[in-house]
């Protein structure tokens, strides 16, 4: 367990800080099993229905600590990012329910994947992404040769992924990648607000739109319409769904559990 690491509860959010200010939170392989931990625990428990990832200082992460000797010139990189950085990237695209990344700065190398990771990315206007791979003769990581793409295109992404140019939060919410630009003030309030939004959300609905939202690039027509039958068909038996249901014969809010 990382004290890089910022763990708490807050009703039904998991509240996770990148907290290394000052190596912008730069992450060590210890960070990220942290954060895998915490994501695992949270899949199975049902007390937890929205996940918001932040960071401390002026940075959102500036990717692998590039001081670790496991990632020096020559190591064996594929076994860091085998033990590191797979397991969070999937634990995070693999958790049934929401998770908003709350970008303040600069999110650099598998730092701005990580952000990119996430199901909901706000970012402060001042914020900055860079695919920083490039500069030290490496490729983006983290899934950013499958999410980028589909992000922000094949030709945005090979630009950010070859050229590693710094790009700044309005061009990443005009390119798609971004839920909502806000001023920097502004952020922590508006990311705590959508994460307590989504928390009173039907969770499992939110997990289902997640799991066949990503399942659906890689399948045809047809068989993502046989998926949206199944799930709609086990939705439809929850508790959310006769609720919603009742809320709006009765016009009131409805009071989703999760269920
Ligand atoms: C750092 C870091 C850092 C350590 C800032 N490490 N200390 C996965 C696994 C396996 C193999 C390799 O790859 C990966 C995935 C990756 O993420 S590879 C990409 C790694 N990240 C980078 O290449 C980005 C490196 N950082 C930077 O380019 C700059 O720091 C940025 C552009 C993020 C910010 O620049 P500045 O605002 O000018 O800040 P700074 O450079 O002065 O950094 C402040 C401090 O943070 C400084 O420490 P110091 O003790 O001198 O004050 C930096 O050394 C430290 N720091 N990034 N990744």
């Amino acid at each position: 367990m990382s004290d890089h690491v910022r763990i708490a509860r807050s009703g039904a959010v998991l509240h996770l800080t990148l907290h290394r200010p000052e190596k912008l939170n730069a992450l060590t392989t210890e960070m990220a099993g942290t954060l895998h931990a915490a994501l695992v625990d949270a899949a199975d428990d049902d007390g937890v229905r929205a996940v918001l990832l932040d960071a401390a200082g002026r940075a959102f992460c500036a990717g692998q600590d590039l001081s670790d000797p496991a990632v020096a010139p020559g190591a064996d990189l594929g076994a860091t990012i085998e033990r590191a950085y797979n397991p969070l990237i999937r634990a995070m695209r693999a958790l049934p329910k929401p998770i908003v990344a709350a970008v303040n700065g600069i999110a650099a190398g598998a730092g701005a994947n990580l952000a990119f990771a996430a199901d909901l990315v706000l970012a402060a206007r001042s914020a900055s992404f860079v695919e920083a791979f490039v500069r030290i003769g490496l490729m983006p990581d983290s899934g950013g040769t499958w999410m980028l793409p589909r992000v922000l295109g094949h030709a945005r992404a090979v630009g950010v992924a070859m050229l590693g140019e710094t790009f700044d939060a309005e061009r990443a919410l005009a390119w798609g990648a971004l839920w909502q630009v806000v001023d920097d003030e502004q952020l922590a309030a508006c990311a705590t607000e959508l994460v307590e939004r989504l928390a009173a959300m039907p969770t499992r609905a939110l997990g289902t739109i997640k799991r066949l939202m990503e399942a659906g690039w890689s399948k045809t027509l047809d068989a993502q319409l046989d998926a949206e039958r199944d799930a709609q068909r086990a939705l439809g038996g929850g508790f959310d769904f006769a609720e919603g249901v009742a809320a709006f014969s009765a016009k009131r809010p409805a009071r989703f559990d999760g269920r």
